[in-house]
């Protein structure tokens, strides 16, 4: 195995968890893996695969890497079922399960690598689609437990404004009761697609569970061709970013070093099938 380090010392004052770690030591792995395999391989022998958070860091691995036109994985991911409800609180979703919560067929497809909030659609089945469409949207007023359909278009986040300020929140669906209820209220409306509270932040967290505000996309990307490409690789040339189908087999950056702490507990409910 060829392999490079490099140590990178960040002059940063500590303290502040949005900060890099201080120092971490990147390699190049010169070895053809998937995107999974790479990761298990970085978790094995190092730390974990890189995570970008600044330019200095982009020009660090192309200093540790060979100037070919080629890419390689680094610990960027677009993980289609990390799903958030907008109604926060932890004894809301107690004893709630998410059986009843049926994604219509082949979603959620991140078509373009634009969909990030999720409809209703056809009232009963969920699609992730794009937070700047304008649809109808579903109120929780929780002072007297109803369920709200508001049928004037809006953004996903005017309508999640709207719902804070004139009732709780865009609504959750923790129950087959609430699933019904919502059905009924939804009945006879004649909505194709109607906001509710689910969504999911783009690219993050990365591999090491670690977020980052750096992008370094190339032009057109993301884009997720085909709907199938869900990992970011890193241009050698460049340093630019792209996504790509997960299963391709690429050479890697790894770190070794300490991970961030996370300080704010992340509430993921993970929805799937
Ligand atoms: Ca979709
Ligand atoms: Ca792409």
């Amino acid at each position: 195995m060829e392999e490079t380090c490099l140590l990178l010392i960040l002059l940063l004052s500590g303290g502040l968890s949005t900060l890099p770690p201080h120092s971490r030591e990147y390699h190049f792995v010169n070895q053809l893996m998937n995107w999974t395999e790479a990761q298990s391989y970085c978790r094995a022998n190092f730390t974990d695969l890189v995570t970008i958070y600044n330019i200095d860091i982009s020009q660090l691995l192309l200093s540790v890497s060979p100037r070919i036109s080629t890419w390689a994985w680094i610990g960027l991911y677009n993980d289609r079922y990390s799903w958030k409800w907008s109604m926060e609180g932890k004894l809301f979703y107690v004893g709630s399960t998410h059986e009843f919560l049926i994604w219509a067929n082949d979603q959620p497809d991140c078509l373009n690598a634009n969909e990030y909030c999720v409809a209703l659609q056809g009232q009963t089945q969920m699609n992730d689609r794009p937070c700047g469409d304008s649809y109808p949207f579903l109120c929780y007023n929780a002072k007297n437990t109803s369920y709200i359909l508001v049928k004037e278009s809006r953004s996903w986040s005017e309508a999640q404004s709207y719902c804070r300020t004139y009732h709780t929140d865009l609504t959750s669906i923790r129950s087959k009761e609430e699933k019904s209820n919502i059905t009924l209220t939804l009945n006879g409306s004649g909505v194709q697609y109607v906001w509710i509270g689910l969504y999911r932040d783009p690219w993050a967290p990365w591999s090491d569970n670690t977020t980052s505000t750096f992008t370094n996309w190339a032009y057109s990307q993301p884009n997720n061709y085909n709907s199938v490409e869900y990992c970011g690789m890193f241009n050698l040339m460049t340093g630019e970013w792209a996504d790509v189908f997960c299963g391709l087999r690429l050479y890697f950056f790894c770190f070794t070093g300490e991970v961030q702490n996370a300080n704010t507990v992340r509430s993921c409910h993970h929805v799937k099938h």
